[in-house]
C-alpha cells in the first residue's frame, strides 16, 4: 500500500506529533509499577513508556461511522505501555499487570500483518487488541525501519467493557509504542486515521471518534471531531459545569455480539433506501452524510425525508432487495448484507436518531460558544440536549439498557441538570451535567439512590465507579521516569 492508499497525507514540513513529556507525580508512581513488571517478566529496563486515554463522549453518540460530528474529551483513566525492542530475537512478547489478562506471546513479529484476528472463534481476547494496533503500524512503517521483536507490557485502569473507550486505548497505544519504537514519524491525525482502522480487524465497522480523540485530546477543553477530513476544534465548557461518569455495572463487550454492526448496516441501508427512493444513485452512497450532501440538505430537512421516505416496521432483506432492485449477492457486494431471512431491520428509527443526533451536537457546540448567555442558563441547556440524546438512545437506537435508564433518571433525580448513556451502549457508563455547586450532593444522593440498592456494588470501591473527569491531554511517551 502507498501512503496515499493507506489514507495517510504526504508528510508536511511541520507534523504535529505526539508529544514527549515528564510524567506527573501520580503518573510517576503507575509508571514505577509497571517498570518494575516489566523487568520481572523480561529481566530488562523498558526504554519508553507511551500513555493514551480513554473518553466520554459528551454528546455525539453513533454518529462517528455515518460521517457526522462527535463531542468527546480525554479522561484520566488511561492505558500505559512499557516498551523496548528486544535484541535476542523475533518475537512479540506481551504481559500485562493485570493478572485476569494473560501473557501473550506470538513468536514472529513480522507475521502480524497477515494474521487474520476474529477468524479463529476464540473471541476478542485482550492480546487481539494490541495485536490490531501492531497490524496498523507494519502496514505503516517502511520495512526497513520495523522492528524484529518487541518486549511491551500493559497496564490500564480505564474501566473496560463501559464505553469509556478502553479497547480504542489499547489499539492506539500499541499503534504508538511500535510507531515510535522504529523510530518512524508520524502526526497525530494519520496515527488516529491508522489506528481506527487497525481496530475493525477485531470485527467492529467503529467510525473513528475514540481513537481521534486519543490522540487529539487536550487538557482544558472537550473537541468537536470532524471526520473526511479529520480535523478538531476546541470545546470550551462552562466554568460552572462539572461531568460525572457513572457507572451502570452492566458491562458490554462491544466485538463480542453483533449488536453494534447491526447498527452500522441499519445507517447504511437507510442511507441507500433515501437515495434511492430521492432518484439519486445509491451505489455511491454508504453513510448517512453521504446522502444528505448529494441531496444538499440541511439535517432538519433531513428528518423530514426520513419521516416521509421511510417507514417503521421493520424491513425484511426481501423488501430491500425489492426497493434496491437488487439480487441477494448485489447487495452482499454492495451493502455488505448477507441475506437472512429472518433478520428485521429498523431503519427509519436509526436515521432518525442521527440527523436529530448531528443537530444536537451543533446546537452543543453552539450553546458552548454563547458567552452572551448566563451560566446557568448554558448549563440547563446543553443538560436538556444531552437528555434528549438518551431518549433517543433509548426509543430510536435501542442501545440502552435498563440499568443504563434507571441510572440516568436516578442521576436526574439526584440533581443532574442533564444525563445521558455514553459510547456504545447496552450497558457500560453514563455522563452526566451537574452544577459545580451542587456536585458533592449530587454524588452523594446518587450513590444512595442507584448503588445502594444493587448488591453487586457492596464490594466495590464506588470511587472507581462514580466520579467526576475534567478534559485531558491526547496520547504521550515518557523516555524517562
Ligand atoms: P470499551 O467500551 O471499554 O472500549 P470494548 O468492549 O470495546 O469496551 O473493549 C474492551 C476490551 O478491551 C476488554 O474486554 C479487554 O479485552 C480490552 N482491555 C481493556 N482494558 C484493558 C487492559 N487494561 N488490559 C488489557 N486489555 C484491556
Ligand atoms: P465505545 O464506547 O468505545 O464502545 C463505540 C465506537 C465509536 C462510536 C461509539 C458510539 C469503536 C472502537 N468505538 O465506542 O466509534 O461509534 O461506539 O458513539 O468502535
Amino acid at each position: 500500500m502507498t501512503q496515499e492508499q493507506n489514507g495517510i497525507k504526504e508528510m508536511q514540513q511541520t507534523v504535529d506529533t505526539v508529544s514527549v513529556l515528564k510524567p506527573d507525580e501520580r503518573q510517576r508512581s503507575r509508571l514505577d509499577v509497571l517498570a518494575s513488571h516489566f523487568r520481572s517478566r523480561f529481566n530488562r529496563e523498558p526504554s519508553f513508556f507511551v500513555r493514551v486515554p480513554g473518553r466520554v463522549n459528551l454528546i455525539g453518540e453513533h454518529i462517528d461511522y455515518c460521517g457526522y460530528s462527535v463531542c468527546p474529551m480525554a479522561i484520566e483513566q488511561d492505558i500505559l505501555v512499557a516498551v523496548c525492542k528486544s535484541e535476542d530475537d523475533n518475537a512479540l512478547q506481551l504481559t500485562n499487570v493485570d493478572d485476569k489478562y494473560q501473557d501473550y506471546r506470538h513468536d514472529a513479529l513480522q507475521e502480524i500483518r497477515d494474521l487474520h484476528l476474529n477468524e479463529d472463534g476464540l473471541g476478542p481476547t485482550w492480546h487481539k487488541y494490541y495485536l490490531c494496533g501492531i497490524k496498523g503500524a507494519l502496514e505503516v512503517i517502511p520495512e526497513e525501519k520495523q522492528p524484529r521483536g518487541i518486549l511491551a507490557a500493559v497496564w490500564g485502569n480505564v474501566p473496560p467493557n463501559a464505553g469509556l473507550s478502553s479497547s480504542s486505548a489499547l489499539v492506539s497505544a500499541a499503534l504508538l509504542a511500535t510507531v515510535h519504537a522504529s523510530q518512524h514519524t508520524m502526526s497525530k491525525e494519520d496515527m488516529a486515521t491508522v489506528s481506527a482502522r487497525a481496530e475493525r480487524y477485531i470485527g467492529t465497522q467503529g467510525g473513528g471518534m475514540d481513537q481521534a480523540i486519543a490522540f487529539l485530546g487536550k487538557t482544558g477543553s472537550a473537541k468537536l471531531i470532524e471526520f473526511n477530513p479529520l480535523r478538531s476544534y476546541d470545546v470550551s465548557l462552562p466554568e460552572g459545569a462539572v461531568f460525572v461518569i457513572a457507572h451502570s455495572l452492566v458491562d458490554h463487550n462491544k466485538a463480542a455480539t453483533s449488536d453494534y454492526n447491526t447498527r452500522v448496516l441499519e445507517c447504511r441501508l437507510a442511507a441507500q433506501i433515501i437515495a434511492k427512493k430521492m432518484g439519486i444513485d445509491w451505489h455511491q452512497v454508504q453513510k448517512l452524510i453521504d446522502v444528505q450532501e448529494l441531496l444538499k440538505k440541511n439535517l432538519e430537512d433531513m428528518s423530514t425525508i426520513v419521516m416521509k421516505e421511510l417507514h417503521e416496521e421493520p424491513y425484511d432483506c426481501e423488501e430491500i432487495n425489492q426497493i434496491l432492485e437488487t439480487t441477494p449477492e448485489e447487495l452482499k457486494s454492495i451493502s455488505n448484507v448477507t441475506y437472512d431471512p429472518t433478520r428485521r431491520l429498523k431503519l427509519k428509527q436509526r436515521a432518525l436518531h442521527v440527523f436529530q443526533e448531528a443537530e444536537r451536537v451543533a446546537a452543543f457546540q453552539t450553546v458552548c460558544q454563547r458567552k452572551d448567555m448566563e451560566e446557568l442558563a448554558r448549563m440547563s441547556q446543553l443538560g436538556r440536549l444531552m437528555s434528549s440524546s438518551h431518549s433517543s438512545l433509548q426509543n430510536l437506537y435501542e442501545c440502552s439498557h435498563p440499568r443504563i435508564d434507571a441510572l440516568v433518571t436516578a442521576a436526574i433525580d439526584s440533581g443532574a441538570l442533564g444525563a445521558r448513556l455514553t459510547g456504545a451502549g447496552w450497558g457500560g457508563c453514563i455522563i452526566a451535567i451537574v452544577s459545580n455547586e451542587n456536585v458533592e450532593e449530587f454524588v452523594n444522593r446518587l450513590k444512595k439512590e442507584f448503588y445502594q440498592n444493587d448488591e453487586r456494588a457492596n464490594s466495590l470501591n464506588l470511587s472507581s465507579y462514580v466520579f467526576q473527569t475534567e478534559p485531558k491531554q491526547g496520547a504521550a511517551i515518557y523516555c524517562s521516569l
